[in-house]
C-alpha cells in the first residue's frame, strides 16, 4: 500500500450531497443499492477529472448513471476503486449495487455479524467495503437508508438518524425500516445494526425542552446490567449542556452492545455501537474499573457528537482534532462526575505508561502525524491521550474564560464542516489574543520534552531563581527539533510546607502559578521569598513533559506530606518510589547491596497516607508503586525485566513490611458494609482496600496468604473477586488452582467475564505461564476471530507481563510473533495492535534485543503480510 502524505491533501474532485441506501441482509450475501446524488466539487483543484470511488473486497453488480446502464467500457474497476473516466459536467445520479459477505468478514470493518447480529464498523475506511464512495471525511452527504432482513434473525433494525417508516413485506418473510438522517457526516460515521436484542429504554430532555428517546440494545438476558451504561449516556447529556453549552440533535440516541469489536465504542451519529465489555456491568460481574470506563468512554462517544461529528476531520491527519479534543472532554468529564486529582492521577499514570513509552520508540509520530501508510495504525496513545493534553495545555495557557470562548467560537465557525488543527487553533487565538504559533509545534514535533530545572535561592536578595533547561530528544524522522512554548505550573514551597506567594521580578504575579517556558534555557526570578524553598513543579501535570530536578529526599519528603497540590504530592511519592526502585536495579546489576532508601521511602508514605482528610481513592494511588514497565522506561537502555521485577518485589515487601499495622488497619476499615454502589466514594474504598491487600501480600506471611485467600473466598463483588484472583495467579500454589477453577466454574458462560480468567492467567509471572498462555490460545472459548480473547489472552501477556513476555530464551518473542502472523490473515488491525507490545525492543539488554529482532525479522519476512501489519514491523525494526 503507498504511503500518504499531509502535504498532498487536495479537495475531493467531486461532492456527494445525498447518499439513499437500500440494504437487504443477508448472512453471506447482503445487497447493498446505493444511489447517491454527485456533482462536481466547485473548490476542487482539478476540475472536470475521472470520478474515482474507493471500494474494498466487493462484488460489483451494475451501475446506472442518471438512469441509464453503463457498460464496461464507461468505468474502469481494480481491486480498491471504480473510476467512472468521463462523468458529466452537470450534478447526476449514479446508482451502483454490490453484494457483500458478512460472514466471511473477519477483519472486523464494514458490514460484519457478530453473535448473529449484523452490526458495522466504518471508521477510518470501513465504508468501501460496504459500497463504492469517496471514502474520506471531508465528503460530508445526508443518508437515507432502507434496511430489509428476515424478521425472525433481525427483529431490530437501525441506523443513523430518525426513524421514518417501518413495515412488513413479502407476506412476513421479510421486513424493512428507513432511517433518514439530516445532518450532513462523512461516510466513517454510517452505521447499521440488524439483530435479535433486546432495549432498555429512557427519554432526556434536553436544555432548551426536546424530548430524547434513548435506547441501549443489548443480548437478550443482558438488560439489567445495561442501566449504569444508560445512566452515564444521560450524566454526560446533561454534562455537555451544563460546561459547553453543547445539546443534542436528533430525536433519538441509539447504543448497541456487540461482542466481536476492533475497538471500545465507535460514534456513529446518534447510533453507537459499543464492545459489550464497555456496556455491561453489574456488581457481580464488572469491577470499579469497568464501571469507570463505561462511564468515560459511554461519556466519550456521545461527546463526539460535537466535537467529531458536527466537526468533522477535514483528512485523517487530524485525527487529534476529534480525539484528542473528545479524550480531553470526557477526562473532565470523568472529574467532575469524581475525584479530579484521582482522575488526573489516573490520566497521567495511563499516558506515561503508554504515550511515553511510544514517543521514546520507533513508533513515535507526532500528535499531527505527517504521513502513513494504514491510518488504522495511528489510533494511538500519542493522538488520543497526548492530544488531550494539548487541548489541556491550551486551557491551561488561556484561561478556562478564554478558552470556553475560543470553544464557542469553534463551534460556531465550524459547526458542519471537516476542519483542521490550524483552524481550531485559530479560533482560540482570535478569542484570547494569544499567540499560538510557538504552541503549535506541540502537534508536529514528536518525542516527550525533557524538563531540566535547578533551582537557587539568594538569602540576602531573597530571591529564588528557577533555571528551566527544555530538551526534545530526536525522533523517527525528526533529528532536530525547536524549542516548545511549556507552560508549568509551580510553586514554592515554605520551610512550613505552605505556598509561598509568587511574584516575579517585574512585580507580575503569574496566573494560576503558570509560567511559559518558551526558550531552550530560560530564568525565572522569583522575588519576596523569605527563606529557602522548595520547589513544587508541573502543578497538576501542567505539560506532557518529563522533568527532572535534583532534590534531596528529605525535599521530596515535604512535598509528599504538604503540596498544597494534592496531584504532586502523588508525583513527589510515585518519583520517589521510580527513582528508588532505579537505584535497587542498578545496585543489582552492579552486585552492589541495596541502599536504605527504600525503607526511607516506605516511611515517608506511611507518613503521607495519615493525612485523615485525603479521600481513600487518593490513598490508593499512593500506594500503588510505578509499574515495572514505567521502572523500563525510565531505565531506557539495557533493560532486564528480570532485575526490575526483583527490585519491585523486594520494595513491595519493605513497604508491606514496614507499613504492615497500617496497611491491617485500612483493610479492616475499608471494607464496605451493605449492597454495592459503584460510586466514587464506594469504589475509592474498595481500591484503598485492595492496595493495602496488595502490599500485605508482597509481605507474604501464612496470614497474608490466608487472608488473601480469604478476600476470594469472601468477595460479594467483582472488585474484589477479580484483584484477588489476579494476586493468587500471581503466586501459584493450590490457592491459584482453587480459585481459577472456582472462577471457571462459575463465568464461563459469560462472554465478558470470563475474559478476566483468560487475562488473570497471562498476567502471572510464574515461570509456567508461557505454557500455560501457548495452551490456552487452543481453549474452547479463546478464538483469533474475537479481538476480545485476542487482547485479554495474547494482549495482557505480551504488554502487561514484562518478566514472560521479555523471557532471556526469547519463547515470549516467539509467541507473540506466531500470533500476530496467525491474526494477520484474518484481523490485520488487531495483529498489528499485538506487535505493537514489541515496540520497545531496543531498550531491553543485549541477548534478548538479538531474540526480539528475530521474532520481528520473522514477520516482516513473511509473504503478503497486511499493510497494516508490514507497516508496524518495518516501522519497529527501522
Ligand atoms: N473513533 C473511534 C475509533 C475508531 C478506530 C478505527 N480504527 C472510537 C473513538 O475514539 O471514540
Ligand atoms: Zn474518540
Amino acid at each position: 500500500a503507498p504511503t500518504v502524505h499531509l502535504k498532498d491533501y487536495r479537495p475531493p474532485a467531486y461532492l456527494i450531497d445525498r447518499v439513499n441506501l437500500d440494504i437487504s441482509l443477508d448472512p453471506t450475501r447482503t445487497e447493498v443499492k446505493s444511489r447517491l446524488s454527485v456533482r462536481a466539487n466547485p473548490k476542487a483543484a482539478v476540475k472536470r477529472g475521472p470520478l474515482q470511488l474507493d471500494g474494498q473486497h466487493l462484488e460489483l453488480g451494475d451501475i446506472k448513471l442518471n438512469g441509464r446502464a453503463l457498460t464496461k467500457k464507461d468505468y474502469k474497476l481494480t481491486d480498491t476503486s471504480l473510476t467512472l473516466t468521463k462523468p458529466p459536467v452537470k450534478p447526476f445520479t449514479l446508482e451502483i449495487t454490490t453484494y457483500i459477505n458478512p460472514d466471511a468478514n473477519k477483519a472486523l470493518s464494514g458490514i460484519y455479524r457478530s453473535n448473529n447480529v449484523y452490526c458495522s464498523q466504518c471508521e477510518a475506511q470501513g465504508f468501501r467495503r460496504i459500497t463504492y464512495f469517496l471514502d474520506r471525511p471531508d465528503v460530508l452527504a445526508t443518508y437515507t437508508v432502507r434496511l430489509e432482513a428476515d424478521p425472525a434473525a433481525a427483529p431490530v433494525l437501525l441506523s443513523n438518524g430518525n426513524l421514518q417508516e417501518r413495515g412488513m413485506i413479502d407476506g412476513g418473510a421479510r421486513h424493512y425500516a428507513i432511517w433518514h438522517d439530516p445532518h450532513p457526516k462523512p461516510s466513517y460515521l454510517f452505521a447499521v445494526v440488524g439483530g435479535d436484542l433486546a432495549p432498555i429504554s429512557s427519554t432526556f430532555h434536553t436544555m432548551s425542552g426536546r424530548k430524547v428517546d434513548l435506547a441501549i440494545y443489548v443480548e437478550h438476558g443482558k438488560e439489567g446490567r445495561a442501566a449504569w451504561a444508560m445512566d452515564a449516556l444521560k450524566r454526560s447529556m446533561k454534562w455537555d449542556e451544563e460546561r459547553f453549552g453543547r445539546e443534542y440533535d436528533l430525536d433519538v440516541f441509539n447504543i448497541v452492545a456487540v461482542s466481536d469489536f476492533n475497538l471500545g465504542a465507535m460514534e456513529n451519529k446518534g447510533l453507537n455501537i459499543f464492545n459489550d465489555r464497555l456496556v455491561l456491568a453489574s456488581p457481580e460481574t464488572a469491577t470499579d474499573t469497568i464501571f469507570e470506563a463505561i462511564e468515560s468512554v459511554i461519556a466519550h462517544e456521545y461527546f463526539h457528537n460535537w466535537t467529531g461529528n458536527r466537526i468533522t476531520c477535514r483528512d485523517w491527519f487530524q485525527l487529534c482534532l476529534k480525539e484528542g479534543l473528545t479524550v480531553f472532554r470526557d477526562q473532565e468529564f470523568s472529574s467532575d462526575e469524581r475525584s479530579r486529582t484521582v482522575q488526573r492521577i489516573v490520566d497521567v499514570r495511563q499516558l506515561k505508561t503508554h504515550q511515553f513509552a511510544e514517543d521514546a520508540g520507533p513508533l513515535a509520530h507526532p500528535v499531527r502525524p505527517e504521513s502513513f501508510v494504514e491510518i488504522n495504525n495511528f489510533y494511538t496513545a500519542t493522538v488520543y491521550e497526548k492530544g488531550a493534553e494539548l487541548v489541556r495545555m491550551i486551557a491551561t495557557i488561556l484561561g478556562a474564560d478564554d478558552f470556553r470562548k475560543g470553544m464557542d467560537l469553534y463551534f460556531d465557525r465550524h459547526d458542519g464542516e471537516a476542519a483542521t488543527v490550524d483552524q481550531f487553533l485559530t479560533c482560540f487565538e482570535d478569542a484570547s489574543g494569544i499567540d499560538l504559533g510557538q504552541f503549535k509545534l506541540w502537534y508536529s514535533q514528536a518525542g516527550t520534552p525533557e524538563v531540566i530545572a535547578r533551582l537557587s535561592y539568594n538569602k540576602d536578595r531573597k530571591t529564588a531563581d528557577l533555571e528551566l533547561e527544555q530538551i526534545v530528544p530526536p525522533t523517527p524522522g525528526q533529528p532536530n527539533k525547536k524549542p516548545m512554548h511549556i507552560p508549568v505550573r509551580v510553586g514554592l514551597l515554605g520551610a512550613n510546607g505552605h505556598d509561598i506567594d509568587l511574584k516575579l521580578e517585574d512585580g507580575s504575579t503569574p496566573r494560576d502559578g503558570v509560567i511559559d517556558l518558551t526558550k531552550r534555557r530560560q530564568r525565572f526570578r522569583f522575588v519576596d521569598v523569605p527563606s529557602q524553598p522548595v520547589p513544587s513543579l508541573l502543578r497538576g501535570f501542567s505539560a506532557p513533559v518529563n522533568i527532572t530536578v535534583d532534590l534531596p529526599d528529605t525535599d521530596i519528603e515535604l512535598l509528599m506530606a504538604a503540596d498544597s497540590d494534592q496531584f504532586n504530592r502523588w508525583q513527589a511519592a510515585n518519583s520517589y518510589a521510580a527513582q528508588t526502585l532505579v537505584e535497587a536495579v542498578r545496585n543489582m546489576a552492579a552486585g552492589k547491596r541495596a541502599s536504605g532508601r527504600g525503607l526511607r521511602y516506605a516511611r515517608a508514605l506511611g507518613a503521607a497516607l495519615i493525612d485523615g482528610d485525603l479521600e481513600p481513592a487518593y490513598r490508593a494511588e499512593l500506594l500503588k508503586l510505578p509499574t515495572q514497565a514505567d521502572v523500563a522506561r525510565i531505565i531506557g537502555k539495557d533493560v532486564d525485566p528480570a532485575l526490575i521485577q526483583r527490585a519491585h518485589r523486594q520494595l513491595s515487601k519493605l513497604v508491606g513490611r514496614t507499613l504492615g499495622a497500617q496497611l491491617e488497619d485500612l483493610y479492616r476499615r475499608m471494607a464496605v458494609k451493605g449492597p454495592f454502589s459503584p460510586d466514587a466514594a464506594s469504589a475509592g474504598k474498595r481500591a484503598l482496600r485492595n492496595a493495602a491487600l496488595t502490599l500485605l501480600t508482597a509481605r507474604g506471611s501464612e496470614d497474608d496468604i490466608k487472608r488473601l485467600a480469604r478476600h476470594y473466598a469472601k468477595a460479594t463483588n467483582m472488585t474484589d473477586r477479580a484483584h484477588a484472583l489476579h494476586l493468587l495467579a500471581a503466586k501459584g500454589g493450590t490457592e491459584a488452582k482453587a480459585a481459577l477453577a472456582d472462577f471457571y466454574d462459575t463465568w464461563h458462560d459469560d462472554n465478558v467475564v470470563i475474559d478476566t480468567w483468560f487475562a488473570v492467567q497471562a498476567q502471572s509471572p510464574l515461570n509456567s505461564t508461557i505454557t500455560r498462555v501457548r495452551a490456552l490460545t487452543q481453549h474452547p472459548l479463546f478464538s483469533l476471530t474475537a479481538p476480545n480473547k485476542v487482547r485479554a489472552l495474547v494482549g495482557t501477556f505480551a504488554a502487561g507481563n514484562p518478566v514472560q513476555f521479555n523471557r532471556p530464551d526469547g519463547a515470549g518473542y516467539a509467541f507473540l510473533a506466531d500470533q500476530v502472523l496467525a491474526l494477520d490473515r484474518l484481523n490485520p488491525q488487531i495483529a498489528a495492535r499485538m506487535l505493537g507490545a514489541l515496540r520497545s525492543w531496543r531498550s531491553l539488554e543485549s541477548e534478548r534485543r538479538a531474540k526480539a529482532r528475530k521474532a520481528l525479522q520473522r514477520i516482516a519476512r513473511t509473504k503478503s503480510l497486511s499493510s497494516d501489519v508490514q507497516e508496524i514491523a518495518s516501522r519497529i525494526l527501522d
